[in-house]
C-alpha cells in the first residue's frame, strides 16, 4: 500500500481508536466518581529572562485523543455518553501564524470549539471534571474536582502500551519516513559526509523539521559510536570514516519510530560484528510474543551478545560466566529496548497493572525501561548493541573481568566506536510485525 492510501485509511480507523479511549475513560471516571475528563495540551513556555519560547511538545495524554500537535492552550473535554469536544485554542495574533483548524476526516468524530483566549476555558469545563495535564496558573480557576488523580492517570497510562489499529497505522507511516531518511543518511555517509551533513541529508529525506523528530538524532562516525547518546554533529568530516552509528526516527500524527543502524566502510572484524549483531537482533525480535516477560528478552540478549563476543575473540571463557560476572554489561550497558508510541520511551513501561504499582527491573539491570509482560498490540523496540566504551573498559580492566577481555582485539575495534541495531516490533497473536524491516523492504 502506498503512503497516501495508508493516510486515507487512518481516518477510517480513528473512530474505533476514539471508542477504545472513551471505554478506558468511562471505567476510570466511574471508579473516581467524576463526571467528565479534561485533558490539557499544555502551554508555551518562555525561556528564563527571555521573550522567546521553548519548542512546544503537546502533552502525550492529549495527543492520544487527537492528532493535534501545534495548538498550545487547547483542551480535550470528554463527558461519558457524549461526543468528545476539542477546545481548539486559536489566538488572534499578528505576530505568529495561529494554528490552522484541523479539517481532516477524523474531526467528524469530535465537536470542535474555537477559543481565542485562556479566559474562555473555565466556561467550558463541565461539573465534577477530572483534569489531566500540567498544572497552569489558571487551572485552579476552573475548579476541577480532581487534578491528575492516580485513579484515572494509572489506568490510562497502562492502557497506552496496547496500541489500537489506528495507532499502529500511524507508526507504520512514522517507520516509512524513518526508513526513507535512513537510506539517504547512509548514502551521505558512503560519500564521505560529516556528521552534520549526514544529519541534513536525513532531515531533507524525512520531510520533517528537526523539532518534529521524535528525539534528537544520534549520528556518530568512528569513536563517537561508543557514546550512547552522542549528539555532537561534527561539522567537519574525519579524514577516514570507518563506521557510522545512526539512531534516528520519523514521526507521523505525533507517533514516532525509533531506528538504529550501524555501517562499516570496509570488510573486516567490525563489519563481521555488525553481521553477528544483526542476526542476534532478529532472533530477539522474534521473541516479541504475547505472554513473554520483556526482561526475558533482555536476558536472552546478554547471552547472545556473550556468544558474539566469544566468537569474535573479544572475550574468553563461557557464555554463562560472561553473563554472570557482568562482563557482557561492559559491552552492552543499556536495556534491550522500551515501549514506543506517542513518546519515544512511551509511558508505563514499569507499571505493574492498571491500578499502578511498579515492576522493578531485574537486579543489576537498572536501565531496563520495560519490565512488563507483552500482550497483543504492544509496540516495543529491540536494540542490542556492542560498544567499546573507554570508561567501562577501564573499570573492567581494574577488576576481575579484565582478565577475560582480549585487549589487543578490543584495541583494534575501539576506533569503530560501537554498533547497535534497532527495530520497532508490534506484538501479534502469531508472527510479530516488524515495522522497521517492513518499512525498509517497501522502499
Ligand atoms: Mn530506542
Amino acid at each position: 500500500m502506498d503512503m497516501s492510501a495508508q493516510i486515507s485509511g487512518l481516518d477510517r480507523l480513528y473512530p474505533a481508536h476514539l471508542a477504545a479511549l472513551t471505554e478506558h475513560a468511562d471505567r476510570a471516571l466511574i471508579a473516581s466518581r467524576c463526571d467528565a475528563l479534561v485533558i490539557g495540551a499544555g502551554e508555551l513556555k518562555y525561556r528564563y529572562l527571555d521573550d522567546t519560547t521553548e519548542h512546544f511538545i503537546a502533552n502525550p495524554q492529549f495527543r492520544a485523543w487527537v492528532p493535534v500537535t501545534d495548538a498550545p492552550g487547547s483542551y480535550l473535554i470528554y463527558v461519558p455518553g457524549q461526543k468528545p469536544t476539542l477546545l481548539f485554542h486559536q489566538p488572534e495574533d499578528y505576530w505568529h501564524k495561529p494554528p490552522s483548524l484541523p479539517t481532516a476526516a477524523w474531526t467528524r468524530a469530535l465537536d470542535i470549539k474555537i477559543i481565542r483566549s485562556p479566559d474562555e476555558v473555565p466556561a467550558h469545563i463541565p461539573a465534577r471534571a477530572a483534569y489531566l495535564g500540567e498544572e497552569f496558573a489558571h487551572a485552579p480557576r476552573c475548579s476541577f474536582a480532581m487534578i491528575n488523580p492516580p485513579s484515572i492517570v494509572d489506568p490510562l497510562h497502562y492502557a497506552r502500551a496496547v496500541k489500537t489499529p489506528y495507532e499502529i497505522a500511524c507508526m507504520r507511516l512514522a517507520s516509512a519516513i524513518g526508513a526513507r531518511a535512513h537510506v539517504a543518511a547512509e548514502m551521505a555517509y558512503r560519500a564521505g559526509a560529516s556528521e552534520y551533513a549526514i544529519h541534513l541529508a536525513y532531515l531533507a529525506a524525512s520531510g520533517l523539521q528537526e523539532a518534529e523528530l521524535p528525539y534528537t538524532n544520534i549520528i556518530a562516525l568512528n569513536e563517537g559510536g561508543s557514546i550512547l547518546h552522542y549528539t555532537t554533529l561534527e561539522r567537519v568530516a574525519p579524514l577516514v570514516s570507518r563506521s557510522l552509528l545512526i539512531d534516528a526516527g520519523g514521526q507521523y500524527r505525533g507517533y514516532g519510530s525509533d531506528i538504529t543502524r550501524s555501517y562499516a566502510s570496509e570488510p573486516g572484524p567490525y563489519l563481521e560484528l555488525i553481521t553477528q549483531l544483526e542476526q542476534a537482533q532478529q532472533k530477539l525480535c522474534r521473541m516479541v510474543m504475547p505472554g513473554v516477560a520483556y526482561p526475558d528478552i533482555h536476558s536472552a540478549a546478554h547471552r547472545l551478545i556473550a556468544q558474539i563476543l566469544l566468537e569474535a575473540r573479544i572475550i574468553h571463557g563461557s557464555v554463562e560466566a560472561a553473563v554472570a560476572t557482568g562482563l557482557t554489561g561492559v559491552f552492552f550497558p543499556h536495556g534491550i529496548g522500551h515501549l514506543l508510541g506517542l513518546q519515544v520511551h512511551d509511558i508505563g513501561g514499569r507499571q505493574a497493572s492498571s491500578q499502578g504499582g511498579t515492576l522493578q527491573p531485574p537486579a543489576g539491570q537498572p536501565y531496563l525501561r520495560l519490565t512488563r509482560r507483552l500482550e497483543v498490540g504492544v509496540v516495543v523496540t529491540i536494540e542490542p548493541g556492542i560498544y567499546f566504551i573507554d570508561l567501562l573498559l577501564k573499570k573492567a580492566r581494574a577488576d576481575d573481568r579484565g582478565k577475560s577481555i582480549c585487549w589487543d582485539v578490543v584495541d583494534a575495534l575501539r576506533p569503530f566506536g560501537g554498533a547497535r541495531i534497532e527495530d520497532n516490533v508490534v506484538t501479534c497473536l502469531t508472527e510479530p510485525e516488524n515495522l522497521t524491516r517492513d518499512a525498509f523492504a517497501a522502499l
